[in-house]
């Protein structure tokens, strides 16, 4: 039976370009219709929604965007991904805590408020580093173990409305921090506002959001998914925040989350000279049309070679089994046509998984012991940009990674030993 596309009224078709207003939009890559990369289900028979999963490049300030936005109350307000789900996350949150504490906070008065703030994991580092901190996440569930934790959390979408409640009653922020969240934000004018409202003078606007460029260059379309709405170069960031008298000061690439740009900005009334990385993307060709849909049939190629490699080892009678169970792994496995014909289970650590089934494709999730047990022939490490954190864990694994991304490869038996 073919799949139940949702209603109009759950997701909206976008005409105009969300940084630029521009109409000039162009369709680079269609991923099909797939249900949301969150949404695991108690059963397999459960229902499912799903939507058009594309992307389109803005031929005016070239932001490639989703042409179909999700009703943000369906994806954020009970949340499947927790930021301590891996030992490279909390020491990355770790890390940024410090950098940020020690550049540019003054004072232990000084607050910090993070915009989806998920478990308060790097709200837990700047409190052990002595700040005055906030988060505000609309996931009620994450809200919950942060406020246990004694983290203080609003369980609400961030907005302009809520930055001068914050302001008024707790006073301007030193840092605001928009970790994996500013790319899943539809009315970004409307955040810009609430920040430059709320920022403190000389205070800082620190983001972090997957980078078109490593995107592009690894062919990782299985980070596109309904909840990134916009999939950034500097560009369109550098000319979002001009419109709200803000500079960026910084732009870091990271290796995180299979490639990540952390963009520091600040309020100026002078003018701050334009980001090196803008040059750099010119020569990338990330402003340009023909990049992206050169992409969409590089990601061709990688799904049928992935699907060919597969089909390969099932042939020869081998099982293959998921290791991870990703937001990320929803689009590759949905888009690649990967069910329970090819992997017998996936297993994950986090809580809110372990027991479901991956939406669209119905694969059960086991703890991770089920995989140490059995001991599978090969494990599609479907959190891939986990690589090294996986193989030092599973060195005892008698098995083979598959590494999907950017092009399947086997890796030899024991490669932590
Ligand atoms: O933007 C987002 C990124 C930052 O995090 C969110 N939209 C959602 C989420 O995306 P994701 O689910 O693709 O993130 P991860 O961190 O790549 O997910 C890794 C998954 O793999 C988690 O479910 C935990 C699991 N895992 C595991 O089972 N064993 C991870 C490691 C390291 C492991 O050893
Ligand atoms: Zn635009």
């Amino acid at each position: 039976m073919a799949p139940k596309t949702s209603s109009d009224a759950d997701a909206r078709r976008v005409r105009r370009c969300r940084v630029c207003n521009s109409k000039d939009l162009t369709l680079v890559l269609d991923l099909g219709e797939t249900p949301l990369a969150n949404s695991y289900l108690e059963r397999p028979t459960d229902p499912e929604r799903r939507f058009p999963l594309r992307l389109l490049f803005c031929n005016d300030c070239s932001l490639v965007q989703l042409s179909h936005i999700v009703r943000p109350d369906l994806m954020f307000r009970d949340y499947a991904y927790r930021s301590s789900s891996s030992a490279t996350v909390r020491e990355h949150v770790r890390e940024l805590a410090e950098y940020l504490h020690a550049n540019f906070l003054t004072s232990s008065k000084d607050l910090v408020v993070e915009i989806g703030s998920n478990d308060g994991s790097l709200l837990g580092a700047f409190k052990g580093l002595g700040s005055r901190v906030l988060g505000v996440d609309p996931a009620k569930n994450l809200a919950r173990i942060a406020n246990e934790r004694g983290l203080e959390t609003i369980p609400e979408f961030f907005d302009a409305s809520m930055a001068h409640q914050i302001r008024q009653t707790r006073g301007p922020a030193r840092i605001i921090i928009g970790n994996n969240v500013f790319a899943h934000v539809d009315d970004l004018h409307d955040l810009m506002g609430g920040v430059a409202a709320l920022l403190d003078e000389g205070g800082v606007f620190s983001i972090e959001v997957p980078y078109l460029g490593d995107l592009n260059q690894n062919v990782e379309y299985d980070t596109v998914y309904h909840e990134h709405l916009s999939y950034f170069a500097v560009h369109p960031i550098e000319t979002l925040f001009a419109q709200f008298q803000m500079g960026l000061l910084s732009v870091t690439r990271l290796e995180i989350h299979g490639g990540t740009i952390r963009v520091i900005g600040t309020k100026s009334k002078k003018r701050i000279p334009r980001s090196p990385f803008i040059d750099l993307e010119r020569k990338c060709g990330l402003d340009r049309l023909e990049t992206f849909r050169d992409l969409g049939y590089r990601v061709e190629y990688q799904k049928s070679y992935l699907k060919y490699t597969l089909d390969k080892i099932k042939s020869e009678g081998r099982a293959i089994v998921g290791y991870g169970a990703p937001a990320k792994s929803n689009t590759l496995l949905n888009a690649c046509g990967i069910g329970t014909e090819t992997l017998d289970y996936v297993i994950d650590t986090t809580p809110e998984k372990i027991g479901k089934y991956t939406p669209g494709t119905h694969i059960p999730i086991y703890e991770t012991e089920r995989f140490r047990r059995d001991q599978p022939p090969y494990a599609l490490m479907l959190a891939w940009n986990y690589e090294k954190e996986i193989i030092l864990k599973e060195r005892d694994y008698t098995g083979q990674f598959i590494i999907p991304i950017p092009y399947p490869r086997i890796l030899s038996k024991n490669p932590g030993q």
